[in-house]
């Protein structure tokens, strides 16, 4: 992995209806992600937070199904141009969420840098849908339909180009909550998706082998990791919690084959509300993540 990381905090709210989330940059720079990755050795930057417009200044900006448009737009190109300066200055960037929206403009700078991106997406859901499928006109619930260039071409076309992904080029762990047009786009796609059914049958040992094998032909690979993958029990500060979730142990392991694999180079971890957290716990576990993503070890 480069030795030089950028941390960009995105206080985004704008993706859902729940405040607080806006709050999950400053929650996890409290929980200590500089100081945890610098003691591995890693030079870190902390860019700052891009500049997101607030929910009280958006009201009339819902375009049919779709909530806080503008405002998802507006964030997204910022993000993606910051996103894309840190890449082109040999840097990994580290982007801390804010809510799953964000990953329209994180991929949207990452992706042209790469012929051939990859993606594993850690999720309770699929955020695959589009106005037309979601239930919530909630932007955090698309994110990966649109990056695959399904969905209000002012979301698809962040940075002038689409599509950003390509399905087959995708893997989402975790899933336990897919809407009905989600289930529809996957089959049609042939999405990879391991379930928490295969999770709990394959074991994540087995989950996150195949993942790395099934990615092997891409030339980088972005980690979106929303905090709601992971049981509600080990990361209760989320806006749509889900029982029966990734543990935080097997979370470990899964970071942890990730940096013995060599293959990430990007990341984000969205989807931390301090607000309806317990002592700072998810912002903790996702700093503690970050760790073994980036080598740390036991022994
Ligand atoms: N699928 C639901 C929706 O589209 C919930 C999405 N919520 C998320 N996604 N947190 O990761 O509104
Ligand atoms: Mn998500
Ligand atoms: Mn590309
Ligand atoms: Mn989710």
């Amino acid at each position: 992995m480069l030795k030089d990381i950028t941390v960009i905090g995105v206080p985004m709210d704008l993706g859902q209806m729940r405040r607080g989330v806006d709050m999950g940059p400053s929650a996890i720079r409290y929980a200590g992600v500089v100081e945890r990755l610098e003691n591995l050795d890693y030079r870190v930057e902390d860019f700052g937070d891009i500049d997101i417009a607030r929910p009280e200044k958006q009201s009339n900006e819902n375009e049919g199904n779709l909530k806080n448009l503008k405002g998802v737009i507006e964030a997204s190109e910022k993000l993606s141009q910051t996103v894309s300066t840190v890449i082109s200055n040999k840097k990994f960037p580290l982007v801390l969420g804010g809510d799953h929206s964000i990953a329209i403009g994180t991929l949207a700078g990452v992706s042209k840098h790469y012929e051939n991106l990859g993606v594993i997406w850690y999720d309770a859901h699929g955020d695959l849908n589009t106005a037309d499928t979601s239930p919530s006109g909630n932007i955090h619930g698309m994110p990966l339909a649109v990056s695959i260039g399904i969905g209000h071409e002012r979301l698809t076309n962040i940075s002038d180009y689409t599509p950003k992904i390509k399905p087959e080029n995708i893997v989402i762990i975790g899933a336990r909550s897919l809407d009905e047009g989600e289930r529809e786009l996957i089959k049609e796609k042939g999405i990879k998706v391991y379930t928490m059914h295969e999770v709990d049958r394959l074991g994540m040992a087995k989950v996150m082998e195949e993942t790395i094998e099934y990615l092997a032909h891409t030339d980088g690979v972005h980690l979106s990791l929303d905090l709601d993958g992971l049981d509600p029990h080990d990361a209760p500060g989320v806006g749509t919690p889900v029982l029966g979730g990734i543990s935080y142990r097997e979370s470990h392991l899964a970071m942890e084959m990730l940096a013995e694999a060599e293959v990430i180079t990007s990341a984000e971890f969205v989807e931390v509300n301090p607000i309806l957290d317990e002592k700072n716990k998810t912002a903790t576990v996702a700093v503690a993540l970050m760790g073994s993503l980036f080598g740390e070890k036991l022994l």
